[in-house]
């Protein structure tokens, strides 16, 4: 592997987060080609190199300093147990691992896993959770295709990753308890505070990250509103910092432009109109500096 003295950043190859990862990297204005089969690629306008690796080997690279940060579920980093630091929550790769039981089965609690044989590819996480709730269950570790177990007679129950939910029911499971949630993490080797200039990169390109994120869960609102309306449109407006309010030519009507919360423009639309406001319009932001 080259030694240029670039932060290393290992990514899933090909699977589920790798298009979110390589995403994610691009919105922060890195210039990534065409990586093709290639394990490691430089970005052309960064101190950083991309490592493609399985997901499963991504931990311990990062633990053992191969790359200095990688890019991995939160599943697969407890199931390995590596020693790295979690960064940041990524907000992409978003799925469940929970107990799932045959569809005319019931569980009414916890408890009800005593005694009954659980298949999963995650078999350090089930341990743990089995063990925190007292439960005295036998794990059976399979690598692929856990939802045919039960069917297949070689457990009652499995734990596994659901996200839509279409998995178990195709296999006539239904989904129960919650083992963890997930999503993908920014993950970083322990000792990289001992490299000053690999570090100066790592602070450079999480302060990045930080603002693409930032802004992906921002909107940039518009409107007019009336004068005499202005303190009760203010009242509603759950705005980051204080709303910038400018004069209009007309004299009755005011401008207020504010940077609001994503999720939450579809909760005050209607109050903003039954205030008076209108003309209201919602912009994405590409960056925010906070
Ligand atoms: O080749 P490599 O080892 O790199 O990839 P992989 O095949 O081991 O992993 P991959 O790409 O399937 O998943 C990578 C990560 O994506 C996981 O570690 C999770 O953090 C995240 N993720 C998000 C998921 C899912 N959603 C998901 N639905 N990982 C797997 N699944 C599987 C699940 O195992 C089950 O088989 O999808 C099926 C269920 O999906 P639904 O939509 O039918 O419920
Ligand atoms: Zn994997």
């Amino acid at each position: 592997m080259s030694n240029n003295g670039n932060l290393k950043l290992a990514i899933q190859k090909s699977g589920r987060l790798s298009e979110s990862s390589l995403q994610l990297l691009r919105n922060c204005n890195l210039d990534i080609e065409k990586f093709n089969d290639r394990l490691v690629v430089s970005v052309r306008n960064f101190k950083l190199d991309l490592l493609f690796l399985r997901d499963d080997d991504i931990p311990e690279y990062v633990q053992d300093g191969v790359a200095e940060l990688g890019i991995v579920g939160q599943d697969v980093l407890y199931e390995t147990k590596a020693d790295v630091k979690v960064i940041k929550k990524l907000g992409f790769g978003r799925c469940s691992l929970r107990i799932a039981i045959p569809e005319n089965d019931d569980l009414r609690d916890i408890e009800d896993l005593n005694g009954k044989r659980i298949a999963t590819s995650f078999p350090n996480i089930l341990k743990d959770f089995l063990r925190q709730n007292k439960i005295d269950a036998k794990i059976v570790n399979i690598s692929g295709s856990v939802e045919a177990a039960p069917s297949l007679g070689i457990a009652d129950y499995i734990c596994d990753l659901v996200s839509t939910g279409n998995t178990l029911k195709l296999n006539k499971l239904k989904s129960s308890i919650s083992v963890l949630e997930s999503e993908a993490v920014l993950i970083k080797n322990k000792n990289l505070k001992n490299h000053s200039y690999k570090y100066q990169i790592f602070l450079k390109l999480l302060s990045r990250i930080e603002s693409v994120l930032n802004a992906k869960n921002s909107k940039y609102i518009m409107m007019n509103v009336p004068k005499k309306s202005l303190n009760d449109i203010l009242q509603i407006i759950p705005s980051l910092k204080s709303p910038t309010v400018l004069p209009l030519a007309d004299d009755e009507s005011l401008a207020v432009h504010a940077v609001i919360p994503a999720e939450k423009f579809w909760e005050i639309v209607d109050d903003l109109k039954s205030a008076g406001a209108s003309g209201i319009l919602l912009l994405p932001i590409e960056n925010i500096i906070i």
